[in-house]
């Protein structure tokens, strides 16, 4: 990588992290369940029969866990909160120990300067309201916005962005379409008609968020990609179109245009949602920033048996292609497409199967991935797309959905039986390549 890519003052160096991922106290305090919980004691829904219950310990370890972003000396924190934290049954009773915990963690944030970015939604609903029919009943949207309200109510003036969701693709397509995540359902009706409640609660959200006048900047995150055909053959092209229009633009044309995209739109045929008199409008309204994650690019072969993406970048423990001028490609391609806010990349990194060898982990590969994601990011910046942050994922190793803690998404290892945490080269590479960045700003 070019050590010396002027990325602008000021541009936000930052870590992620999602509250099940990391904080376990599954009932501590007077938490309530969430559908992941219920999700792992399911039996073989998770790789390794694993559980949030512990995962690393965050609600009780987050002193050392923001310790150890202070050494880092990165300038933000993205994390998310768990509803069922903060409102057990996800309507009614708010609990005051679980926000006390935000608090705390908010304190030790600011104690460190270390900006917060807080996100409402990474996947954990309350179980409560799943009984009452989860994302699939459009009363859910309804609740989510008084969770919003409140949320930026207390907090508004202590975060500098919140996210309304994260990746609604994953809980829509994960959790409905294939049953891969929780709630573990799978019909691709449901997860179209889902999907639209989502966006529908981002807009609610949104609304309720900026009645109480919260100063943080709000927005959304969506996980997107650019979607190749394998071959220059009609059907393969026919097959790109189509998945850069059910994955990107669906969730991007609502927002920033006010419609569903004909293709996908066309192609759902009797799948299509149910949509209400007033619900694109109240999608349809202006974001402070887009947060993107960005791990592959999607490779699409018609062709039975498919034919393989030729991963010449290598590909992560997940099996995903390395393909980081896919970064590029797509804030290209959005940015002549929309017209966007600010960009944040909230996500952006890679599994490899570390471990410690004599107490340290040279997760080289991990180095690459990210310097060369970064030349990828600049290259799009200097072409004019508006990106004020990156955010690497994640912070810590952690508890990665249905592969349990079989894979390494942290640039600070965990040593899930004693709660070791030991920073990798990957972390030690990322200080020293934000403080350079710093330095460099900082010269006239
Ligand atoms: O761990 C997840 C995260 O929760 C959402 N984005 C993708 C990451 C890696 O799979």
């Amino acid at each position: 990588m070019n050590d010396s890519l002027p990325f602008p003052p000021g541009f936000t160096w930052g870590t992620a992290t999602s509250a099940f991922q990391i904080e376990g106290a599954a009932s501590a305090d007077g938490k309530g369940p969430s559908i992941w919980d219920t999700f792992c004691h399911t039996p073989g829904r998770i790789i390794d029969a694993s559980t949030g219950d512990v995962a690393c310990d965050h609600y009780h370890r987050f002193q050392e866990d923001v310790d150890l972003m202070a050494a880092l000396g990165v300038d933000a924190y993205r994390f998310s909160m768990a509803w069922a934290r903060v409102q057990p049954d996800g309507k009614g009773a708010w609990n005051e120990a679980g926000f006390d915990f935000y608090s705390r963690l908010l304190d030790a944030l600011e104690a460190n300067g270390i900006a917060a970015h807080l996100t409402l939604y990474h996947w954990d609903l309350p179980q409560g309201l799943q009984d009452d029919g989860g994302w699939l009943a459009r009363d859910t949207a309804y609740r989510f916005a008084d969770y919003a309200r409140e949320v930026a109510r207390r907090f508004g003036r202590r975060l500098a962005t919140i996210a309304t969701h994260n990746e609604p693709w994953c809980t829509a397509n994960l959790g409905y379409g294939n049953a891969q995540f929780a709630p573990g359902v799978a019909d691709a009706k449901s997860a179209i008609q889902v999907s639209h409640h989502l966006l529908l609660s981002h807009g609610l959200a949104m609304s309720a968020m900026r009645e109480v006048g919260a100063p943080a900047k709000l927005g959304i995150v969506l996980n997107q990609w650019t979607a190749d055909p394998a071959t220059d053959s009609q059907a393969d092209r026919d097959l790109a179109a189509f998945e850069y229009s059910r994955s990107v633009e669906w969730f991007m044309d609502p927002i920033f245009k006010g419609h569903y995209p004909d293709l996908a739109l066309r192609a759902h045929g009797a799948n299509a949602p149910v949509v209400l008199a007033g619900d694109m409008q109240a999608i349809h309204q202006a974001i402070d920033f887009l947060g993107v994650n960005y791990y592959f690019r999607a490779w699409c072969s018609a062709s039975n048996p498919p034919i393989p993406a030729p991963a010449l970048g290598g590909s992560t423990d997940m099996g995903w292609e390395i393909y980081p001028q896919g970064l590029t490609e797509l804030l290209l391609k959005l940015h002549a497409a929309y017209t966007l806010p600010p960009i944040y990349i909230t996500e952006n990194g890679m599994a490899s199967a570390d471990q410690p060898v004599d107490g340290w982990v040279d997760d080289a590969a991990r180095i690459d991935f990210v310097a060369r994601h970064l030349d990828a990011l600049y290259a799009a910046m200097r072409q004019g797309v508006d990106v004020q942050g990156y955010f690497l994922w994640s912070l810590l190793d952690n508890f990665e959905w249905n592969s349990g803690y079989a894979k390494r998404f942290g640039i600070v290892h965990v040593d899930y039986a004693t709660q070791k945490r030991t920073p990798k080269a990957s972390a030690l590479w990322y200080r020293d390549f934000v403080a350079a960045r710093r330095a460099l700003s900082a010269t006239p």
